[in-house]
């Protein structure tokens, strides 16, 4: 038997978390030891950024608590979302990073795009288009020249820690940059794009032991150890603990996003992936996580968020859940996906105009809007799901829904019944388990050579999912 436990840095857009991973060959189990929330911050013009010094001094006190509780930690591996950047220069960072959502990012397509067209990108990239991939941040990043180097969230944070450059390349292929057959910098498409090679660190994949605490991080934490790069976005994490049931099977990693498609071995860039806007993300063990975005349970949250500030008081989300579920009689939907419910800030008013547009009803309660938000969602998962077998060739089978969507029920039921496929819901720590399960098998808990199937075997073992069956209406 071998086994041991790691930390495992999870970065999602609404909060991060630090969590222990203790693994052998019959367990798997996370215990949360800090949680932080996270969010778009408003600069002095207006413009939305992160506030990374924050989340960096969360991360390292968090890390300091999981080796009090744990000193036989093995390693620290690293996730979050994708797409956002740190420009570095003489060891420091240079300005907080850009918030994904800030709406600069606008005049970036239109620049790139006239560069290089969509159709084109599409081919050499792979990815669905996003307006905030940030190849279109670059291009209205006024900085950018004054850096050594250009790192992603969790590369950032791997660097304050170790002092390691590189790019890991699950969350390099979200910045557009990467060549979807070989997986290398596309540094021509860089140069067309006044992109400087030397802003592009060298690419490494999952698995790799990035180096050691230094500095500070050492001095702060107590001990040196050592980083392993996981499937540092985090939807390739959460992708890799999908307890994949069948070889048709599709997945929703539903957080912020629905994240909603199926594995690959080779990426689909067809006219009608294209059209389809389906992406070809880089996936662990050079997998193809081939799937679309949609706007998932951040519709949800934000018109919460814009419900609490109203009351200046929480809402208690299962409750408004449960009221959701009981509302009767037909449910106007909207379209999950529109551009238009992209920015933050009252949610419900925006949903609303949406809805009088298309001429649908607009729900009078908040449980009758929520019970229409939930739904538009589930619609636009069932939609994504038929595209993903369609772009295939698949007759998929069923749906895997991991993250915090599978704790809402409505949402899964919903799900099941607008694809008329049953949904597998859980692990809702999936991220968390694909970061750990991927440290794991790099010190070869699992066999070094362990498939992620092998992984995906022990995740469905310890974390037995709930089957939702599709009911007839
Ligand atoms: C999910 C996610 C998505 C990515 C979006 C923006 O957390 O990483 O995969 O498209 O956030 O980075």
């Amino acid at each position: 038997r071998s086994g041991g436990v790691v930390a495992a840095v999870d970065l999602g857009a609404t909060s991060g978390r630090v969590m222990l991973g203790y693994v052998d060959d019959r367990m798997l189990r996370l215990e949360q030891v800090a949680r932080f929330p996270n969010g778009p911050v408003p600069g002095a013009d207006g413009e939305l950024h992160w506030d990374f010094t924050a989340l960096y001094r969360h991360i390292v006190d968090g890390l300091t608590e999981a080796l009090r509780r744990e000193p036989g930690i093995a390693s620290i591996g690293i996730d979050s979302w994708a797409v956002d950047y740190g420009l570095v220069h003489g060891g420091e960072l240079l300005d907080e990073p850009f918030h994904y959502r800030d709406e600069r990012t606008a005049r970036g397509v239109e620049t790139v795009h006239a560069e290089a067209p969509f159709e084109e990108l599409y081919r050499r990239n792979g990815l669905q288009f996003l307006p905030f991939n940030t190849l279109y941040q670059y291009a209205v990043e006024q900085r950018l020249a004054d850096a050594e180097v250009s790192l992603l969230i969790p590369d950032l944070v791997a660097f304050l820690l170790t002092g390691a450059r590189v790019a890991e390349r699950t969350n390099a292929s979200t910045t557009g940059l990467v060549d979807v057959r070989t997986g290398e910098w596309d540094l021509e498409l860089a140069a067309r794009l006044g992109i400087a090679a030397s802003v592009l660190p060298p690419l490494i994949d999952p698995g790799t032991v990035l180096g050691t605490l230094h500095g500070e991080a050492r001095e702060r934490i107590g001990a040196p150890l050592a980083v392993i790069a996981v499937g540092s976005h985090d939807t390739a994490s959460a992708v890799v603990a999908v307890p994949l049931s069948t070889p048709d099977a599709a997945y929703i990693s539903c957080g912020t996003w629905g994240l909603v498609g199926v594995e690959l071995d080779e990426p689909v860039v067809s006219d009608a992936a294209r059209a389809a806007n389906f992406t070809n993300e880089g996936g662990v063990d050079g997998r193809v996580r081939f799937l679309h975005n949609v706007t998932g349970l951040w519709l949800l949250s934000e018109a919460v968020r814009t419900w609490e500030a109203e009351d200046g008081a929480v809402i208690d989300l299962p409750g408004l859940l449960d009221a959701a579920a009981s509302v009767s009689g037909d449910i106007p939907l909207f379209d999950a996906n529109d551009a238009r419910l992209s920015a933050p800030g009252d949610m419900p008013a925006r949903i609303a105009a949406v809805l009088a547009e298309a001429g649908a009803r607009v729900p009078a309660t908040r449980e009758a809007l929520a019970r229409t938000i939930v739904e538009s969602i589930a619609q636009a998962f069932a939609d994504a799901v038929a595209t993903a077998g369609a772009l295939t060739g698949r007759a998929i089978d069923v749906i895997h829904i991991v993250g915090g969507g599978a704790l809402n029920r409505l949402l899964c039921q919903a799900t099941a019944d607008r694809s008329g496929l049953p949904v597998l819901a859980g692990p809702v720590e999936a991220t968390a388990l694909g970061n750990v399960l991927v440290q794991a098998r790099a010190h070869g808990w699992f066999g070094r050579d362990a498939s992620l199937e092998t992984l995906r075997m022990a995740v469905a073992a310890v974390f037995p999912p709930e089957r939702f069956e599709p009911r007839a209406g």
